[in-house]
């Protein structure tokens, strides 16, 4: 369906869950990609619902809550509201946030899997599970770690390996064990209703077909997935913290938690559109009161003529474009989604972000650090989403984004044409005699801009989109730079006219256009010039400012950030990492002992290292001249990775004199060079702390 022929949107963003804060990950990633294409259906005049919420149930939560010895409800309550403060926070302009864990979605995935269940759709099967016998319970995936079949990972998830990134199923791991106990989990039959993914393959393959227009990474492995075949999956598990399964039979079981998340989306809309919600009802929620939508929850899943879309990260693919689609198949009644426009990761300073590891920049902390800068970090995520392949954030490149484009550029153009016009015109607009070829030039660019920008949120290049954004930022202060009406003031004030209403009319524009990326600062540009917000479609002319308008006083758009808070935020990170590393630094397991006198056998001696040189053909090997002090020796030392051979001469070492002599290379070496090994692998000479001896003894 062409776009024009959608009367009505329904954009979802991921349910994240409750296990903790949200991340500039999860932001750049889903929720600012999200938030611009929202913003700009609104501003279009578009009738749009956006629709997330938190998603409470999952083993994440129930571990952590485990972990922390409360009770998974308690867990949810304290996220939910940090996270849903954080969106609130950073402006992303959900109608509903909802959670989970309402009354309203635990009875729509409960009557969802019923009205599967009653048409047939499910196959009931009993497998084996694994039930931990210590803790008496079945364990659902992540509650079993073991070595991964792929890559030897020890620490892998019964349903993913993170290291590597393949999918798992518990029983492919080796050495599993239980999380809750340790313990080593048997086998045990379970009964289990399973989405018949294998025979609804045909279906699916179908939808998805129809959706070459996917981005390459989506589509991409949606085909991998098909191309793999897909299996029935269980869609119910032995758990007590999710939605009760509504059937009989089935005490003790929950909704596969990928069966009633997305369902979040449905049960959001509904709470969203009930006229007669009840205060009570809503008081966790952030519904946000003037975006009421005006229609009733079905439309907005149930018509044609609605377009579905989800944001989401990568990692949620294959259960927003198969899995779910599948389950709304099954149901008869919804509409699929029309595009899945998921990201790839973004990187912090070039390591994965991590929220065991605290290697992120959660949003309440950068708020606290960097109050009223919500739109910088929405402009630099942005500008280097995860649109195609994983990216990187570093601070130093948010400092230069903001400080050479949002203040060098935007900031400053606007700047410039507002105090001009005070300090010339008493902030009002005025208008000169006639343009030049120059301005003519400068307006007929001007009235391609919005198109442009439009063409590319609509095709979810919103990269793209905020760099055709700067650039008639560029265009502005370019054109003003070059009019330079500060000089022309005194000799042709009439030529200044002119030029100030231009610029005044590009900064107008650029309030409209910035609402999607920028909105609070395109709400403070509107207010300087005194406008009412305007929308997209009033963009690209040159009389959204009347003669005689009154201005209101400039204020900075943006400031400088310096040196020195960058710094702060790199030296946290810094501080994490050390924290980190000692974490991670297991010492190895100790050998046996061993008697004085096996110890007194090695003859370990202090020397001096007095040639040093790469072994032809080798990577790792040094061939090393050494002064034991009874003689000079020659040894080969595999250390060429961590030493360069000139800046080893004249070190002192401890060497194993007495080691049987080995041939290495063509090379006798009579030795060994002692070394200490760090957790990571680097090596270090185990050397005395004072100048001694040659030949001194070690013992
Ligand atoms: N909570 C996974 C995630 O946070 C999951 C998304 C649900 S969307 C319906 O990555
Ligand atoms: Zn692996």
């Amino acid at each position: 369906m062409g776009n024009d022929t959608f009367k009505r949107y329904t954009v979802t963003a991921a349910l994240p869950y409750t296990n903790g804060p949200v991340h500039i990950g999860h932001l750049a990633g889903v929720y600012i990609p999200a938030d611009i294409y929202v913003r700009f259906l609104r501003s279009t005049g578009k009738d749009v619902i956006f629709v997330s919420g938190s998603d409470e149930h999952g083993v994440p939560i129930t571990l952590k809550a485990r972990n922390e010895g409360v009770s998974p409800q308690e867990i949810v309550d304290k996220y939910h509201k940090i996270i849903g403060d954080s969106f609130k926070d950073f402006g992303i302009a959900f109608n509903i946030y909802h959670r989970t864990s309402s009354q309203t979605h635990h009875d729509t995935a409960s009557g969802f899997f019923k009205t599967l269940y009653d048409k047939g759709v499910f196959v009931e099967e009993e497998t084996e599970q694994y039930f931990d016998e210590h803790a008496g319970q079945f364990l659902a995936d992540r509650y079993i770690i073991g070595t991964c079949p792929k890559c030897g990972n020890e620490e892998a998830y019964g349903d993913q390996c993170e290291k590597c990134g393949s999918s798992l199923s518990p029983t492919e791991l080796i050495n599993p064990r239980s999380t809750l106990s340790g313990a080593k989990p048997v086998l045990k039959k379970t009964k289990n209703w399973f989405l018949p993914l294998d025979t609804m393959q045909p279906q699916i393959e179908a939808y998805i077909d129809l959706h070459k227009d996917w981005k390459p990474n989506v589509y991409g492995q949606c085909k991998s997935w098909l191309s793999g075949g897909l299996n029935p999956r269980a869609m119910t598990r032995d758990l007590d913290w999710g939605v009760q399964v509504p059937v009989e039979g089935a005490d003790g079981k929950v909704l596969y938690v990928w069966f009633d998340a997305p369902i979040g989306y449905i049960s959001g809309t509904k709470d969203l559109c009930d006229p007669d919600l009840s205060a009570e009802k809503i008081t966790d929620y952030y519904l946000n009161e003037s975006l009421k939508p005006k229609d009733n929850w079905e439309k907005y899943w149930y018509a044609e003529d609605t377009k579905l879309v989800h944001f989401i990260g990568k990692d949620n693919i294959v259960f927003h474009c198969i899995i779910f689609p599948a389950m709304l198949m099954a149901h008869g009644q919804f509409q699929l989604a029309d595009n899945v426009p998921a990201n790839e990761f973004l990187n912090l300073e070039g390591d994965k972000i991590s929220t065991s590891r605290n290697w992120a920049v959660w949003l309440h902390e950068y708020l606290q650090d960097f109050p009223d800068k919500q739109d910088v970090l929405r402009y630099v995520l942005t500008a280097t989403a995860p649109e195609t392949k994983d990216n990187d954030f570093t601070w130093k490149d948010f400092q230069a984004r903001n400080n050479n484009e949002l203040v060098a550029i935007f900031g400053n153009f606007v700047n410039r044409v507002l105090v001009l016009s005070h300090k010339y015109f008493d902030g009002q607009v005025v208008m000169g005699s006639d343009f030049s070829d120059t301005d003519l030039n400068v307006m007929q660019e001007l009235k391609d801009y919005p198109s442009k920008i439009a063409a590319s949120i609509e095709q979810y290049r919103f990269r793209e989109a905020l760099s055709e954004f700067m650039n008639l930022a560029r265009l502005g202060n370019k054109y003003l730079a070059d009019a330079e009406p500060w000089k022309l003031i005194k000799t042709d004030e009439e030529r200044v006219k002119t030029i100030l209403n231009i610029g005044l009319q590009i900064a107008s524009n650029l309030a409209i256009l910035a609402q999607p990326f920028l909105p609070f600062s395109s709400q403070k540009l509107f207010k300087m010039l005194n406008l009412e917000v305007q929308d997209w479609d009033k963009a690209g002319t040159l009389n959204l400012l009347p003669l005689g308008h009154q201005l209101n006083e400039a204020t900075l758009l943006f400031e400088k950030i310096e040196d020195s808070e960058i710094d702060a935020q790199i030296q946290k990170l810094m501080d994490s990492k050390i924290v980190n590393e000692q974490a991670a630094m297991k010492a190895e397991e100790a050998k046996p002992n061993v008697s004085f006198e096996q110890f007194s056998a090695m003859d370990i001696r202090i020397g001096t290292i007095l040639e040093a040189e790469k072994v032809a053909k080798t990577k790792k090997l040094l061939k090393l001249k050494i002064d034991t002090g009874l003689d000079q020796r020659i040894i080969v030392s595999g250390i060429a990775e961590y030493y360069e051979p000139e800046e080893i001469i004249g070190k002192q070492v401890s060497v194993l004199i007495n080691l049987e002599p080995r041939e290495i290379k063509g090379i006798l070496s009579q030795g060994m060079i002692l070394m200490a090994e760090n957790s990571d692998g680097n090596l270090s000479f185990v050397a005395p702390s004072a100048g001694i001896k040659n030949g001194s003894v070690v013992r």
